[in-house]
């Protein structure tokens, strides 16, 4: 069927993988040396700062230049804090990004001919000139507040500075609703804050460490997996709850393999024993917390064997785990997790996870959550942002009262005439996320797509997304340019600085001369009133007393702290961010907006018959669809594999390394085949794929139809109504032996 936003394949036009590039090639070999750690060659070598933009740990580092001005090697920068040194095997193989052959190489618009839709290349001129004229129409005709942002990773800055000089704050990511917003949500609800990116976990220094599902070693957080590492060589005590056995689990003295979304009932049970057994911190509490009584009621009845029943989890181990994690309190800390948005009741569970550690003392004390400090560097000077008529939070429509940034299925939905009514959206810009593999509920994300009047993708790959645009605008990588100076809170301030490492392959521009662009076509010049980011970088440091000459050399800037100690010192104060200043055990706020004050157990859907839990989770060589069609990362991992129990497999007659189908209880069914893992390391009842993989979008040469993609088969989506957060593991899979013949839009 013809639709108003047909989706093309960018390779239509010829220029997708069939060009050859200087320099780059599809064999493997090349950039392995490097992740090899073959001989240094580094002293002819030129060295420029950067940081990883290959996930949103931003580790600094070092892009050597050959004198050929290709780049060899990326390595790890020794004064960050955040990497010491050392960068994983995503940040060495970032090289790809620049190399790979299959990148946007110029501008495309969307054109028909005789009835059928294509991309014509296009000059910058021409393609800034439709995306500025077509947002003024829209402003125009339905007001600016009708155009929205969907952003992931640095470019999300400029264009968020563009919409709002533009007087939109319609600015959505899926890094909240589809990610750590429960997390966020449930611990403001508790401590008055979160725990910040990178977490303020103090890993290093503690002696009991419990993840739930987190998955630390496979989740790739390079200081996070660096400090669990030291951390169990200084002989902490890992807990790990998880249905699969987890790298993290394997390191663990105790894995818990808990039948997946029954987590709150441990959670609960573990409170009980804390408070009925008194291994709680009681001089901690007494003095920070507020509602130990209530709480004490509300988990009377919550004993290990009543949670034995529900996770699985036998009431010894139960009672075993609770007092390891009292006898190493206050250096004990249930990790806050990140990736949460699983069930549809996730802040309550992050609220269960934050009440335990109140309970324990952890945070401000060594070996817990510590007080984490950053350096603020002011704007570059602009005019006032005009007032938006509306914001994102009339897309709510009453629902989601907790939600402190804009929900993703929320402005999708506004984006369709039927749903979105007196706040309609008319036109988005996307840069740095591929909505379709990262937001569920893909019906609807495809009749907004085909409703909008605008759709502009700003992108380095000829991604999923991109085949939905009306112009594609290819933004180089981050080896290519400057971008805003890392700036993140954690034990110390640090200020880390990317610049460009080599000149912008092809026709590709940096997000903050797009969005300048832009902004001068819209008349709006005055927000962006400098010749380069150059002058914005050192205009910035300037103000705090640093320069851009200096960051060139040194690359990260240690700081020191000015905001007082890393922990609450003993015999002193301190007042938390919650509106009385204490720790919440039961939260009023939730009470006032209609929801549970302390956390509740609900059971969840549960699998029919020949069906299994579809989790789902990462591997340590890729980043979602960032790392899909990267050769180096490839070549490490080429597609991924379903876990799936022998006992299962031995029911299904499935065999190790046998391709199967995977069809979920709507009948949706798999893209391509993916490879049978079997492993007595998962549940009989789950099964589980590594999520970024089973691309449908053929230019991708390298990713095309290699493994399974999860979130097709996330067709069953549970919002959490404190924020909006998209559970999306009520989904269920069985097997298919035989090729269904599936129809793939390519
Ligand atoms: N290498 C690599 N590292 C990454 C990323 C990446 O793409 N690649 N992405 C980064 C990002 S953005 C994020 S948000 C984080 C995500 O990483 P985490 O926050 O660690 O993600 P989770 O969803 O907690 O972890 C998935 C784990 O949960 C387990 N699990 C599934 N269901 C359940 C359940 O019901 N209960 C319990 N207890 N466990 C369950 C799975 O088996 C799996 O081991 O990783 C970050 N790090
Ligand atoms: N089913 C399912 N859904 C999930 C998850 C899951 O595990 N399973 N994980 C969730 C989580 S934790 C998160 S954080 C979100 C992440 O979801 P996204 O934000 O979509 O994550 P990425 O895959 O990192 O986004 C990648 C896009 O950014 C582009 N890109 C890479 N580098 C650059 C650049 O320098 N500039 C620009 N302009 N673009 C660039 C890539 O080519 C790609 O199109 O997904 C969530 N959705
Ligand atoms: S953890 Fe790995 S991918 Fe993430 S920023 Fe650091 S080196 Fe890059
Ligand atoms: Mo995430």
């Amino acid at each position: 069927m013809k639709t108003r936003r047909d989706f093309i394949k960018i390779s239509a036009l010829g220029i997708g993988g069939t060009v050859a590039l200087g320099g780059a090639s599809w064999v493997l070999g090349g950039p392995m040396a490097n992740l090899l750690g073959l001989p240094d060659e580094t002293a002819e070598l030129k060295r420029f700062p950067t940081y990883c933009e290959v996930c949103f740990w931003k580790c600094a580092g070092w892009a050597y230049v050959k004198p050929d001005g290709g780049i060899q090697k990326i390595i790890g920068n020794a004064d960050d804090p955040q990497c010491n040194g050392r960068l994983c095997p995503r940040g060495t193989g970032g090289v790809g990004m620049y190399s790979d052959p299959d990148r946007l190489k110029k501008p495309l618009i969307r054109v028909i001919k005789d009835g059928t839709q294509s991309y014509r290349e296009a000059s910058w001129d021409e393609a800034l000139d439709y995306v500025s004229k077509k947002m003024q129409e829209i402003a125009t005709k339905h007001g600016p507040e009708s155009i929205a942002l969907f952003n992931h990773g640095s470019s999300g800055h400029y264009f968020t500075h563009l919409l709002n000089a533009f007087g939109t704050n319609n600015i959505a990511a899926p890094s909240f609703a589809q990610c750590r917003g429960p997390r966020d949500t449930g611990f403001e609800a508790t401590f008055g804050e979160s725990v910040g990116s990178p977490e303020a976990t103090d890993i290093r220094d503690t002696r009991c460490l419990v993840l739930i599902g987190s998955h630390i070693g496979e989740n790739m957080h390079n200081g996070q997996v660096q400090e669990m590492s030291d951390a169990i060589d200084k002989g902490a005590v890992i807990i790990t709850v998880d249905p699969r056995l987890s790298t993290a689990a394997s390191k663990s003295k105790y894995w818990l393999p808990i039948k997946p979304s029954t987590d709150i009932a441990l959670l609960l049970s573990w409170i009980h024993v804390l408070l009925y057994d008194e291994l709680y911190n009681k001089e901690y509490v007494e003095k920070y917390a507020e509602g130990l009584n209530e709480l004490k009621e509300h988990v009377k009845d919550y004993t290990p064997e009543w949670a034995y029943g529900i996770t699985t989890i036998k009431p010894e181990l139960i009672r075993l785990t609770a007092r390891e994690m009292a006898n190493a309190a206050p250096s004990a800390m249930i990790h806050p997790g990140r990736h949460t948005t699983w069930y549809g009741d996730d802040v309550q569970r992050s609220r269960a996870i934050a009440i335990l550690n109140a309970l324990l003392g952890s945070w401000g004390n060594r070996g817990g959550i510590f007080f984490k400090e950053g350096i603020k560097l002011p704007d570059f000077p602009h005019p006032e942002f005009p007032k938006p008529a509306w914001s994102w939070q009339d897309t709510l429509n009453g629902r989601y009262p907790l939600a402190k940034e804009a929900v993703t299925n929320t402005i999708i939905e506004a984006s369709i005439p039927e749903t979105g009514k007196e706040h309609l959206i008319k036109g988005w810009i996307i840069s740095g996320t591929n909505l379709v593999v990262s937001v569920p509920l893909k019906e609807q994300l495809m009749k907004a797509i085909h409703s909008l009047d605008l759709l502009v993708v700003v992108d380095t790959m000829p991604m999923e997304i991109t085949g939905y645009a009306d112009v594609v605008l290819p933004e180089c990588t981050y080896l290519e340019r400057y971008d805003d100076i890392r700036a993140s809170a954690h034990r110390e301030p640090t200020l880390a600085l990317r610049m460009p490492a080599v000149a912008p392959m092809h026709e590709t521009k940096p997000a903050w001369w797009i969005a300048k662009q832009i902004g001068e076509r819209l008349g709006l010049a005055a927000y962006f009133n400098y010749k380069d980011y150059e002058e914005v970088l050192e205009w910035q440091l300037n103000q705090i007393g640093q320069s851009l000459d200096e960051l060139k050399k040194v690359g990260i800037k240690r700081l020191p702290r000015t905001k007082g100690p890393l922990y609450i010192e003993p015999g002193s104060d301190y007042t938390f961010k919650t509106a009385s200043g204490k720790i919440q055990l039961y939260s009023k706020e939730f009470a006032d907006a209609g929801f549970d004050a302390m956390p509740t157990y609900q059971p969840h859907a549960e699998p029919q018959e020949g069906f299994y839990r579809l989790i789902y989770g990462r591997a340590p060589m890729h980043t979602f669809s960032r790392t899909a069609n990267n050769p180096n990362l490839v070549a490490l991992m080429p597609e991924n594999a379903i876990w799936v129990n022998p006992e299962v497999a031995n029911i299904w007659g499935i065999k190790k390394n046998q391709y199967v189908w995977l069809k979920n209880q709507d009948g949706v069914v798999s893209n391509f085949p993916v490879k049978v893992r079997l492993t007595e390391r998962i549940r009989w009842d789950s099964v589980y794929i590594v999520h970024g993989f089973g691309h449908h979008h053929k230019p991708l040469h390298l990713a095309y139809g290699r493994g399974a993609n999860d979130t097709e088969l996330v067709t069953n989506v549970v919002i959490d109504p404190i924020m909006g957060g998209t559970g999306m593991r009520g989904n269920f899979v069985t097997f298919l032996k035989d090729d269904p013949k599936k129809e793939v839009e390519s």
